[in-house]
């Protein structure tokens, strides 16, 4: 048997459980997920490897319509997702229409490689609106393979990781077989820490942070860890810290407690609050935060 390998590339609207999905193929939390939209930033490899086969998930932002710079650099993203892709994956949440973004639906419509269509979320469905939604999408999109799953429940997915396998072109490996992504152990805690300020911080806080790991050493039994919450204004440093700093303490603490599962090992993590002013419109602020080249 010859040895397959290919970029498969998740796109679809915000929220719709790309990452949950991802996750779920590659079987380690790769992407941090919650139940707010742009919780994706970033493209993120997760590797898939068997004896006769390497695929690359790539997990990407929810498809927006960019407000400022840092929200056009993840566009940028979502665009390279759909130049590289051996097998495209569009995922739907069972409620929604369509993709707001009438420029990528027409993509989507027209792509050279094959597309995947999943309806995710049929957990929160019913018999009538799944038959209902399997023939829209279908009529919709015409040269995609529709499946029903849901990622949350690992419901279905097999059949279309064995579509997968099945779609992916002939190719040694791209990385060694052991790897599991392509971005440094910094970048996951740079993301533990971004999940849990989604997770206890309302409105547009989330959105105006950034996290940098300055520091990530590891010794025999322990890594210790500094990283800055970068935020935009002096008032959301105040409300970043919280009252006597409990609200900054909480987030340290449920923070290490993923970077403790994620690395199997124990963790010190140190965390500071500085004002980074209007870095998601800086263009020398994105590039140090990896989010252009
Ligand atoms: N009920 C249900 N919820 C799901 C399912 N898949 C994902 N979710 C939930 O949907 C929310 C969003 O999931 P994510 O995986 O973060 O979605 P995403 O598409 O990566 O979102 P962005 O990164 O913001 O674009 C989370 O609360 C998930 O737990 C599913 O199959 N069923
Ligand atoms: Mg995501």
């Amino acid at each position: 048997m010859k040895h397959k390998a290919g970029f498969v590339n998740i796109i679809g609207n915000p929220n719709v459980g790309k990452s949950t999905l991802m996750n779920a193929f590659v079987g380690e939390k790769l992407s941090i997920i919650t139940s707010k939209a742009q919780t994706t930033r970033h493209r993120i490899l997760g590797i898939v490897n068997d004896e006769h086969h390497q695929i690359l998930f790539s997990d990407t932002p929810g498809i927006i319509k960019p407000a400022y710079e840092m929200q056009a650099s993840m566009m940028d993203f979502v665009k390279s997702a759909f130049e590289d892709a051996d097998v495209l994956i569009y995922m739907v949440e069972i409620g929604e229409k369509e993709l707001k973004d009438e420029a990528f639906f027409e993509k989507i419509k027209s792509s050279k490689a094959p597309v995947l269509l999943l309806i995710n979320k049929i957990d929160t469905s019913n018999q009538e609106q799944i038959e209902e939604k399997m023939q829209y999408w279908q009529s919709k999109v015409p040269n995609a393979n529709v499946y029903l799953i849901s990622a949350l429940e690992k419901f279905n997915i097999l059949p279309v990781f064995d579509k997968i396998k099945e779609l992916l072109p002939e190719s040694p490996p791209f990385y060694p077989k052991d790897q599991l992504t392509d971005k440094p152990e910094r970048f996951f805690v740079n993301e533990a820490i971004r999940e849990k300020i989604l997770l206890n911080y309302k409105k547009e806080i989330p959105y105006a942070v950034e996290i940098l790991t300055e520091e990530f050493f590891e010794e025999d039994e322990i890594i210790r860890i500094r990283a800055i919450i970068m935020v935009e204004r002096e008032t959301q440093k105040g409300i970043i810290i919280g009252h006597k700093g409990a609200a900054l303490k909480k987030v340290g603490m449920d923070a290490r407690k993923d970077l403790e599962a994620f690395f199997g090992k124990k963790i010190f993590l140190d965390l500071y609050v500085k004002v980074n002013k209007n870095w998601r419109s800086n263009d020398r602020q994105l590039k140090r935060f990896g989010y252009k080249e």
